[in-house]
């Protein structure tokens, strides 16, 4: 079957976030994206003279999906379902009811959900949705990919090393996803350095893999976007192959491997500003040029 996906995400005018920042890479490497956007703003929330735009309520997001019902376009080629920043509850609400129709239309039907929340210590979603996320949204999940932060506000649990992290991943696998992605996380005594790690418990040995490599200075907006589209594809297109080159091995440097690509290119170009993702298509496209053991 030919993936597919349903990508509910931001839409912006100027730069790279939400769906400006997945659907270009997932197109690149072989995906239909059919995306609805759920905010459009002039740019990302982050410019200091702020943003203009509107937000799609959740009954206008059922209104949209009722068109694509009516003419049979919500149907069983959807592979998957790319979530990321949600604002509001209602919205998180429709979108349960997406999942819910398009699981039942295809059992092999994969839902990823970036539970964006915040970063650094910062909630940027009211409250009330972490909780969504634990009791309905996580149950539905195959794939969810926080980052520190977020991993640490639906667990409970703090971050500091690989054991603590460890932990996190079961009370999620507890929650409902099969795979857990923690992007992006600094360990005590490992400065400038990030660690994304993946743990899988659909077989009956939960498989586990890190990936840790050197951090990039400054901060870009629209990563945690691009590094959920890029789990999703690679975790579609690499194949459970050798015991010295497992699945989840393959998946995370190629995409640790583009991250730093996508990052370098926009730190040489643009400091700090938004990503240079369409002048860094050929590196979308080679996985970030990954060979067999590119990062130890
Ligand atoms: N990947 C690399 C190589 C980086 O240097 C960075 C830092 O900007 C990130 C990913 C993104 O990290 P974060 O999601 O914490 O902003
Ligand atoms: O990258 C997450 C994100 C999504 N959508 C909008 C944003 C941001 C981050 O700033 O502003 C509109």
């Amino acid at each position: 079957m030919e993936p597919r996906v349903l990508s509910i995400q931001s839409h912006v005018v100027f730069g790279y976030v939400g769906n400006k920042s997945a659907v270009f890479p997932l197109q690149t490497l072989g995906f239909d994206v059919d995306a609805i956007n759920s905010v459009q703003f002039s740019n990302h929330t982050g410019y200091s003279n702020g943003f203009k735009g509107e937000v799609v309520n959740g009954d206008s997001l059922l209104n949209i999906v009722s068109g694509l019902e009516a003419n049979g376009l919500l149907n069983n080629k959807h592979t998957h379902l790319l979530t990321g920043y949600i604002g509001s509850a209602s919205f998180l609400s429709a979108v349960l009811e997406i999942v819910n129709k398009l699981k039942k239309r295809s059992p092999d039907f994969k839902y990823v959900c970036d539970p964006v929340l915040g970063d650094n210590g910062k909630l940027y979603v009211p409250e009330e949705l972490v909780e969504i996320y634990k009791t309905s949204v996580l149950k539905l999940a195959y794939m969810v990919t926080p980052n520190s932060f977020e991993c640490e506000k639906l667990t409970g649990i703090t971050i500091t090393d690989m054991a603590s992290a460890t932990t996190a991943c079961e009370v999620l696998h507890g929650l409902g996803p099969k795979v857990v992605v923690i992007t992006s996380m600094h360990f005590e005594g490992e400065d400038g350095k990030l660690t994304i790690m993946v743990s899988d418990n659909s077989k009956v040995d939960t498989a586990r893999w890190a990936v840790t490599f050197d951090r990039i200075e400054g901060h870009y907006t629209g990563t945690g976007d691009l590094t959920a589209a890029l789990l999703l594809a690679y975790e579609h297109t690499t194949a459970d192959s050798s015991p010295q080159n497992p699945k989840w091995k393959v998946v995370l440097e190629k995409v640790a491997n583009t991250m730093i690509k996508v990052i370098s290119k926009t730190f040489e170009n643009n400091p700090g500003g938004e990503l240079r993702l369409v002048q860094s298509r050929a590196e979308i496209e080679s996985g970030g040029g990954w060979q067999e053991s590119s990062i130890q």
